[in-house]
């Protein structure tokens, strides 16, 4: 594909494009300690169209130092509730009013279909700034009965800011995730210094200039641009850092852990999944086809909530896989710039290479691939929507996160099977049950073992409703009011009366 990016591109994001960027930290924009430059590549041509710093260790240094003085001034978590809500408010108004441009970065860094970026990564990001602000002045303590005589004791709870938290996201949702998880840092009275993807970084420092447009005092959002192993891995390992979020890949989660040990921060991990979609004899078909092609085909599979395994009833195997196999042909490929695109390109040459090796190995394993299982073309990073049967059950296929567009099919003949195959992997993040009767949907929710389980709809996320993992897919919530948990710290308070 290509495309004739001067025509087609909104002037702020052409500007932004053209800008030479820098790290911001203590409310400047601060030129790294190295000369290294990422390139940042459109992923549907290869073509090079910008660049970041490689920060390192010590850039993430004066970013830490930065967040820790307006932590300690008190210049973020001493000002009233009510006026950090409005500043996040603000904030809002402002990725509202660029969200076009906004969209396009988007879905020029991502390869991502533009017209996902505007369904769903900026209404997504504008409502957690929404539903967050409300949060900043209800952050409340308790008062407690403890078991001495009435009267001799006053106990109550209050709940502080946990202090500098770093934050590293992926390259899926670049803009929304910095957002998901930022939003309720700064809620709780946090400050922060966030490490985006180094495939993806151009929304996150746009939505710094914007960050400083809204009037935040300096220091209290920090953006840091590197390399995972380099910036990441010193934000994560930083004694100055009092708690990291972080949302990527299991193996990298594990690191994270082990990077915290140090200082014991706190960690909260939203990381892989290989999420069940079990449909049921008597499921809405249309419903469900319709349902589960998007569940794995939307953004190339490049969700960790992604229906990646469909456990259908043998009743109805052959037309679900039809229908599906319909859908998936009829995507209309593209660049993520043509707003009639369905189906951009993966991210990354890496994860193309990734996703066709887990494609090969599949196939020497014994997937019959019903659809797809190949590159399309040679020039951009391409995968065609693929629907495999017949796959092993120990097949890595199967078992591992493939983030594209890999749809895996297994047959059950009764609810117990469903249940075993669906909770038959380590990861527990998301899953769906598609069924017509209330008893059933209700009954297999309960013994789903994932942190969502979604009844005949799939991918659902929302500001007030708690995301997570069970198993290897994560610790703690993203999301309502459990996600401020991660943030604050309960102090609790007596007096002898
Ligand atoms: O992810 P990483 P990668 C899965 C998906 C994909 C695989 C690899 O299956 O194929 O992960 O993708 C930063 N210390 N997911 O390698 O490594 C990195 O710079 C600190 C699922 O791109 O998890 C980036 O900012 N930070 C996932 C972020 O971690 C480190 C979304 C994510 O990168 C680091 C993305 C280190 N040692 C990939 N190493 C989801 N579940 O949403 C890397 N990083």
């Amino acid at each position: 594909v290509s495309i004739d990016l001067s025509s087609v591109l909104h002037e702020t994001a052409r500007e932004h494009l053209a800008r030479t960027h820098a790290n911001l930290i203590g409310g400047v924009w601060r030129a790294p300690e190295t000369d290294e430059r990422i390139p940042v590549v459109d992923p549907a041509t290869g073509q090079v169209i910008a660049s970041i710093p490689a920060s390192g260790a010590p850039d993430i240094d004066h970013a830490v130092a930065a967040a820790r003085t307006a932590l300690e001034t008190g210049a973020w978590p001493a000002m009233p509730g009510h006026a950090r809500g409005r500043l996040l408010r603000r904030l809002a108004e402002l990725i509202e009013a660029e969200a076009g441009p906004l969209a396009q970065l988007e879905a020029l860094d991502t390869g991502r279909p533009v017209f996902e970026c505007q369904i769903v990564d900026l209404p997504g990001s504008i409502a957690m700034l929404d539903y967050m602000s409300g949060w900043a002045s209800k952050i409340e303590g308790e008062t407690i009965p403890v078991s001495l005589p009435p009267g001799t004791f006053h106990a109550y709870t209050e709940r502080e800011p946990v202090g500098v938290v770093g934050v590293i996201v992926p390259w899926n949702y670049p803009l929304e995730l910095a957002i998901w998880r930022i939003a309720p840092a700064l809620a709780a009275g946090c400050t922060v210094v966030l490490k985006p993807a180094e495939q993806t970084s151009l929304t996150a420092l746009r939505l710094g200039a914007l960050i400083e447009r809204a009037g935040f005092p300096p220091g209290v959002v920090n953006i840091v641009t590197g390399y995972g192993a380099t910036a990441g891995a010193a934000l994560a390992g930083h004694d100055g850092v009092d708690a990291v979020s972080f949302t990527g890949s299991t193996v990298t989660g594990r690191a994270i852990v082990q990077a915290a040990t140090g200082n014991l921060k706190r960690v909260f991990l939203e990381l892989g999944g290989k999420s069940p979609m079990v449909v049921m004899p008597d499921a809405d078909l249309d419903q469900a086809i319709a349902g589960v092609a998007g569940a794995i085909f939307f953004s190339s599979g490049q969700i960790c909530t992604a229906g990646s395994r469909l456990i259908v009833h043998d009743a109805i195997h052959d037309r679900m896989v039809d229908g599906i196999r319909r859908i998936a042909e009829g995507l209309k490929v593209g660049h993520g710039l043509d707003p009639e695109t369905r189906l951009g390109p993966l991210v990354s040459d890496v994860q193309l290479g990734r996703v066709l090796s887990h494609l090969d190995d599949g196939a020497r394993e014994g997937a019959a691939y019903v659809t797809g299982g190949h590159r399309l073309g040679t020039g951009g990073c391409f995968v065609a929507p693929t629907i495999a049967t017949d796959v092993a059950p120990h097949a890595r296929l199967l078992r591992e996160e493939i983030f594209g567009p890999v749809l895996c099919v297994q047959r059950f003949s009764d609810a117990d099977m469903a249940v075993r195959l669906a909770n038959d992997t380590p990861y527990g993040l998301h899953a769906s049950v598609w069924t017509r009767d209330l008893s059933t949907a209700h009954l297999m929710a309960r013994r789903i073992k994932a942190g969502n389980v979604c009844i005949n709809t799939h991918n659902f996320f929302d500001p007030a409703f708690p995301m997570g993992g069970y198993k290897q897919s994560g610790w703690g919530r993203a999301a309502g009011h459990a996600a401020l948990e991660h943030y604050t710290e309960m102090k609790g308070i007596v007096a002898k009366l």
